[in-house]
Formats: structure tokens, sequence, C-alpha cells
């Protein structure tokens, strides 16, 4: 064999060797390896798709299983009343047969962005009203008992019984109804809290304590582990009079909720007041938070509900004084989606929508094309031309 040859043979061997399966952690996938398996017993592929029949797990959805759901969290009601397993058993084969609105309840509130429903695929047609309810003491809603519409609402369909729903909810809420004869034959029901964008991104401390229990990478390594003992947190160093942990994306992001996940060791007063930044590529400041609660937390939520901005940076400042500043904390979480280009969707962003009418944008997300009604055809789907006579009236 010759040099060539040789070295031909090597290079188409080469990729093999470095496929992402073989050097993610188990329970990782992704071209770096960034994303958490949320398949039930990390049954998944490269891709992160489950494989071997698992599901996604509980409180998991989407592409990928990659989308929180915040609708296990919360109460069903149905009108007719049924038992709501059906709609929240994860099985799409499982379906109501005749409801005419639904009503999910959280006993706190939620920043809405987007919910997906999946009904039977025969019976995909008829009218659809989304409403909320509003936080109770908000001071931008006056009547805050009514409900408020979803505005901008956007209907996205897969042609088989799948729809995203997308509305601009500039308010903090607790209750989504959802009403009208689409949601009739009603198999599931997810309400997105987004995906963690900080999972597995570039971290940065203004200093470090030492470079083994205390990492800033400890900040968003998916461990919520608070023992600072355990290795899964950071601390700054004693003189660090501005301690500063910043997570950079790799990609613009859209962000929703941030969750702090506070040590529970020791030393949880050293969060009290902390500052929270983000920042759009073009240095403007979006969210500037400051804690004001009286007793530090073990977790604090901010949620992240107007003006939302495409995100490139964000930020935690701690400012107690009390007993030496420091910042030190476990984990950070950053709930959001990808901010694509039109046309473009998914996690990175680099899928191109697919609609059947090429001139209409996918929703960024899902990469889902707008229903629409033409004639008395049905179309607009990820690349599927499907094609359902419409009932007269509609
Ligand atoms: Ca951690």
């Amino acid at each position: 064999m010759g040099v060539a040859q040789a070295i031909h043979i090597l290079l188409m061997l080469l990729p093999l060797s470095i496929s992402a399966t073989d050097t993610c952690d188990t329970g990782w996938f992704g071209p770096k390896c960034q994303y958490m398996c949320h398949c039930v017993n990390n049954q998944c592929d490269a891709s992160g798709e489950c494989v071997g029949g698992a599901r996604c797990e509980q409180g998991w959805f989407g592409q990928a299983c990659q989308h929180e759901d915040m609708a296990v969290l919360g109460k069903l009601i149905t009108a007719p009343m049924i038992n709501a397993d059906v709609v929240m058993d994860g099985d799409d084969a499982t379906c109501a047969s005749n409801l005419t609105t639904i009503f999910l309840k959280w006993n706190k509130n939620y920043a809405f962005t987007w919910l997906r429903f999946k009904v039977e695929k025969e019976n995909q047609l008829g009218e659809l009203t989304v409403m909320f309810k509003p936080l109770l003491g908000d001071e931008t809603v006056l009547l805050n008992h009514d409900y408020i519409p979803c505005k901008d609402q956007k209907l996205y369909s897969d042609g088989n019984g799948t729809f995203d729903v997308v509305c601009d909810v500039n308010v903090s809420v607790h209750e989504v109804m959802v009403a009208g004869d689409l949601i009739r034959h009603l198999c599931s029901l997810h309400i997105s809290g987004g995906r963690n964008v900080a999972q597995k991104q570039q971290a940065h401390l203004s200093s470090n304590l030492d470079d083994v229990k205390s990492k800033p990478e400890h900040a968003v390594d998916g461990n919520m582990d608070s023992n600072y003992h355990h290795g899964s947190c950071f601390h700054t160093l004693e003189g660090d009079t501005e301690p500063t942990l910043e997570i950079w994306f790799s990609l613009p992001v859209v962000i929703n909720r941030f969750v702090i996940h506070n040590r529970a060791d020791c030393c949880q007063q050293r969060l009290k007041g902390f500052h929270l930044k983000s920042v759009t590529e073009g240095d403007e400041v979006d969210i500037d938070y400051t804690d004001g609660l009286p007793y530090p937390q073990n977790m604090y939520t901010v949620l992240a509900t107007k003006n939302r901005k495409q995100i490139s940076m964000v930020s935690i400042t701690a400012t107690d004084h009390s007993s030496g500043l420091f910042l030190s904390l476990c984990e950070l979480q950053v709930y959001g989606e990808s901010a694509c280009q039109p046309g473009f969707y998914g996690k990175e962003c680099n899928l191109k929508c697919n609609c059947v009418d090429t001139t209409e944008t996918c929703f960024s997300v899902t990469g889902l094309c707008p229903y629409e009604r033409k004639g008395l055809i049905f179309s607009g789907s990820t690349g599927i031309t499907g094609t359902t006579t419409l009932s007269s009236g509609h």
C-alpha cells in the first residue's frame, strides 16, 4: 500500500472515531455535549431523540425532550369535566372526545411564551381561543381577575394534529384557558417553560477561590447539588470588590425565567441582595434586577415578562457585605429559546423552515408552519402537504 493510499484510508476512518456519541458522557448529547438527555432511563440517541420506545421524562416535551413542561406543575380542569389523565398522561394516543374548554391553573406565576397541544388527526378543525389570568397584584393590570387575550396570537401546525400557539403576553400569568372546537378531541397539552439555555455555556468568574471544588462552569453543569464540598458550586476570592459570574451564550437567546440555586451547606446570606443583569450583543441592558427579599433563599426565581430582547450575556453580582463580600452559588438556570433569524429554527438555529408555502416563516422554536385555510384545503406543514376538507361554516 502506498503512503498516499494509507493516508486516504486513514482520513476516511477518522470521522468515525470522533463521532459525537463516543465523546459525550452518558446522559448528554449534541455537537458540544451541551444538551442533557431527558428521555426515560437516558435512552437518547446522538440527537437526543428517545430510542427503544422510551418517552420524554415527566416534565419535558418537544424535539429531543428539551422543553420544560409547565403544564405538569399545574392543575387541569376541563369542561365538560373529564379525567385529566387523558390529556396529561404523556400519551398522544389517549384523547378526550367532547371538550369545549380547559383551564390550567398554577399556584404561582409564570412567564407564558407558547403552548403545544395535540388533537386527533381526523378532528383538527375548528376555532380556538386562548386567554390568561394575569398575576394578582401586578400593577400593570387594572382588572386583575379578568382574563386577558392572547395578544398577536400565532397558530402553527404540522398537519397531523400537533399545534403550537404563540402569544405575546407581557405580564406574569397563573392560569391559561383554551377553548373552541379545535380542542374537542384533545390528546395532549404542554405549556413551554423554555429550554435551559445556560447549560454548558461559557462561564466566567471575576475571581476564583480554588480550581478544584470551585469552577465557574459548575454554575452551568446541570448538577443542582447545593453542597459546596460536593464540587458542583463555585466561590469567589476574598478582596474581590465586585464578585461576579458571567454566562456568555453561544447564540443570542430570548429569556423568560432565571432560577438561581444558592448553596445550602453554609453562608446563604452572601447571595442576599444579589444583582442580576442581562445584556444584548450591543451591550444594551435588558433585565436589571436586584433581590429585595428580607431573607436568603435556597432557590430564587426571577421572571422576565416584558420587552424581551435578544440576550448574549447574563451576570450575577453579590452585594451583601455582612460576612465579607463573596459570590457563591451552585447553579444558574436560564430558561428561554434561541433567537433565530427568520426562516430558521431549532436549538442552534441551523434548520431551515420547510413550509409548503415557501413564503411562510415557520415557528423558530419548533419548525411548525402557519396554520392556514385556503379554500377547502388545509395546508401548512413541515414538508408535508396535508389535504383535509373543512366543514362548512369555517
Ligand atoms: Ca452545579
